[in-house]
């Protein structure tokens, strides 16, 4: 396959590297123009694997049959409105990133569009990305009927496993949600590690269920016991990281909180839902965003 990765983060360069090494012509593309990208993985099994690859070549793109946008949720649908005429119709665009509400955002794409959601976790440190630990991406279509395009999990699965199709991605991207809605607010409370946050078992249960109770108002199945269940072992397989909020905060970036606890937020608006434990997160968030100089909206 003929694949561009949109994005050269940890994430992206994990899965450049991840789909090169199993035959596929890869590129990458990156916001600032460049012929090249250099990715430095270090696997969780210690391996290392350095390679250059071609990046933003618009011949390469025209012919790509799939695009992995990798890119934080705040840059995607700017990022694919810039390159969306270069974009061929038949490739299919692959939104893998923390957080909901992209997709009310995009611009109308006549290509098909999945969503992945992973928790491989990765951080990256003096040029180079450490792949802490393995974890699951979840694939399926936002639009119903688009099944058909599940071979492209087992094309996926064979390069990084585990990749877990779905037909309908709501629930799986609600379970991450929650995973994230625990993780990324209370690594930045607590400044730590995430296994750290083990230690507040109390505060994870009361996110979890006024997460549990918007899940409910939404339709989907939702046990708060399980949710806490699931951030718990997410917690533990990354004991050793640093969350990516915790990541972006101390090297001065604005985070993906209005994707995560916002978008929550905004849902237990709509549904007249108090969450005053999510909601003061949120604002610890946004204060410690606006302290590095990313203004409060
Ligand atoms: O997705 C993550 C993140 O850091 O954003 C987790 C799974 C919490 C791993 O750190």
């Amino acid at each position: 396959m003929n694949i561009t990765v949109l994005g050269c983060g940890a994430l992206g360069q994990i899965w450049l590297a991840a789909l090169s090494r199993q035959g596929h012509q890869v590129q990458g593309w990156l916001r600032v123009t460049h012929p090249h990208t250099t990715v430095h993985v270090t696997s969780p099994e210690g391996e290392v694997y350095r390679h250059f690859f071609p990046a933003n070549n618009p011949a390469f793109l025209a012919e790509s049959d799939l695009l992995l946008v990798t890119l934080k949720a705040a840059q995607i649908s700017s990022a694919l409105q810039q390159i969306q005429p270069l974009i061929p119709a038949h490739c299919t665009i692959v939104l893998m990133h923390n957080g909901m509400g992209v997709m009310d955002e995009l611009p109308p794409l006549e290509q098909p569009v999945l969503r992945a959601i992973t928790t491989h976790s990765s951080y990256r440190t003096q040029g180079r990305v450490i792949h802490v630990a393995h974890g699951i991406t979840h694939l399926g279509p936002v639009a119903r009927n688009q099944d058909q395009l599940s071979p492209l999990a087992d094309m996926m699965h064979a390069a990084l496993p585990d990749v877990a199709w779905h037909n309908d991605i709501l629930p799986a991207s609600w379970n991450k949600l929650a995973i994230n809605c625990v993780i990324n607010p209370l690594s930045i409370k607590y400044n730590c590690r995430n296994g750290e946050i083990l230690q507040h078992q109390d505060e994870i249960q009361q996110i979890c269920e006024e997460m549990a109770a918007v899940m409910a108002r939404a339709n989907l199945h939702a046990d708060a016991r399980q949710l806490q269940a699931n951030a718990t072992h997410v917690i533990q397989n990354s004991a050793g990281n640093f969350s990516s909020m915790l990541q972006d905060i101390q090297a001065g970036r604005s985070t993906e909180i209005d994707y995560i606890t916002g978008y929550l937020l905004r849902k237990a608006t709509e549904f007249g839902i108090a969450i005053p434990v999510n909601r003061k997160l949120f604002q610890l968030v946004k204060s410690k965003e606006s302290a590095n100089g990313h203004p409060e909206i």
